[in-house]
């Protein structure tokens, strides 16, 4: 056996077997709690929300992690206080550990809050700072999207790749609207009025990690999103690269696990998104 597949292998269960229970059970418990919650919270502005079934969600995903591999590291977006100096402090925190889980349990709450079907759990595992699993599931499709490092990206036990398009024309691209209303939004929403006309179209679905799984699919061309989290973007991030595509910052600079500003596609049109929201000063 080799000493890569012994690294994976704990126990006799690998670590992307039980990134998918984890994110296939999780998911099918929210899909039942969908218009079924009894509290909401706001968490850093009215735009934030968070229901008991993020959270229940994030403990049976941690409670299931911690059984497999209790001497992992953990990190979840319901573990760490609101805001971005927070969400950056607590990844720098664990960014040492060897492995790391990095955990959106619902990524698309403000969705699922309103019924609005476009929602998922987004699990990936970094080593040593470098992802090596990525898994997104959305349970109201019933769709499971997997990356392991260097062995592809698969949908529904099928080979991902990006899509074709050469140019923003053809191209359909994603986006999304922050949160945070100071900062954030108003650099989106410059990059916007950029992109939006060179575009075929553009969509704002309101779920980071399900539009990175759409890029590795070919369904999008490009996403990007100004503030985002590590837990947004570390599993999407991995479906992209192993599905032929390329993620970065808004600024071109490859991929990690601090990015918050992401611009990710096909890699055939990465320049040129790149390029129009520097023209309009809207990459930062
Ligand atoms: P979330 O649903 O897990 O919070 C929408 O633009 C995207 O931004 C979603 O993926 C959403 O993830 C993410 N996002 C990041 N920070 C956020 C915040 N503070 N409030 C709401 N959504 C946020
Ligand atoms: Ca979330």
């Amino acid at each position: 056996m080799s000493d890569q597949l012994n690294a994976s292998v704990v126990g006799g269960k690998s670590f992307t077997a039980v990134a998918i229970n984890c994110a296939s059970k999780a998911g099918e418990w929210i899909k039942t709690k969908l218009g079924n919650y009894a509290s909401l919270d706001i968490k850093y502005s009215s735009h934030d929300l968070v229901t008991e079934i993020d959270k229940g969600s994030e403990r049976l995903i941690k409670n299931l992690v911690m059984t497999h591999f209790p001497h992992h590291s953990f990190l979840g977006e319901e573990g760490v206080e609101p805001g971005p100096k927070a969400s950056a402090k607590a990844l720098e925190d664990k960014l040492d550990a060897e492995y790391l889980w990095i955990v959106d349990p619902i990524d698309g709450t403000t969705n699922f809050v309103h019924g609005f079907p476009f929602f998922c759990v987004s699990i990936a595992l970094a080593h040593k700072g470098d992802v090596i699993v990525g898994v997104v599931y959305d349970p109201v499709k019933d769709e499971l999207f997997v990356a392991e490092k260097g062995k592809g990206a698969y949908v529904h036990g099928k080979r991902m790749s990006v899509s074709s398009e050469e140019t923003l024309r053809g191209s359909l691209v994603a986006t999304g609207l922050p949160a945070d209303h100071h900062y954030a939004l108003p650099v989106n929403l410059k990059g916007i009025a950029a992109v939006a006309p060179q575009v075929r179209n553009l969509r704002i679905a309101g779920s980071a990690a399900l539009h990175m799984a759409y890029v590795a699919a070919g369904r999008l061309s490009g996403f990007w999103e100004i503030g985002l989290s590590s837990w947004d973007l570390a599993a999407g991030a991995l479906l992209i690269q192993e599905s032929g595509g390329i993620v970065t910052d808004t600024n071109g600079k490859p991929y990690d696990l601090s990015v918050r500003n992401v611009m990710a596609s096909n890699g055939r049109i990465q320049d040129e998104l790149i390029a129009a929201l520097a023209a309009a000063n809207a990459n930062e």
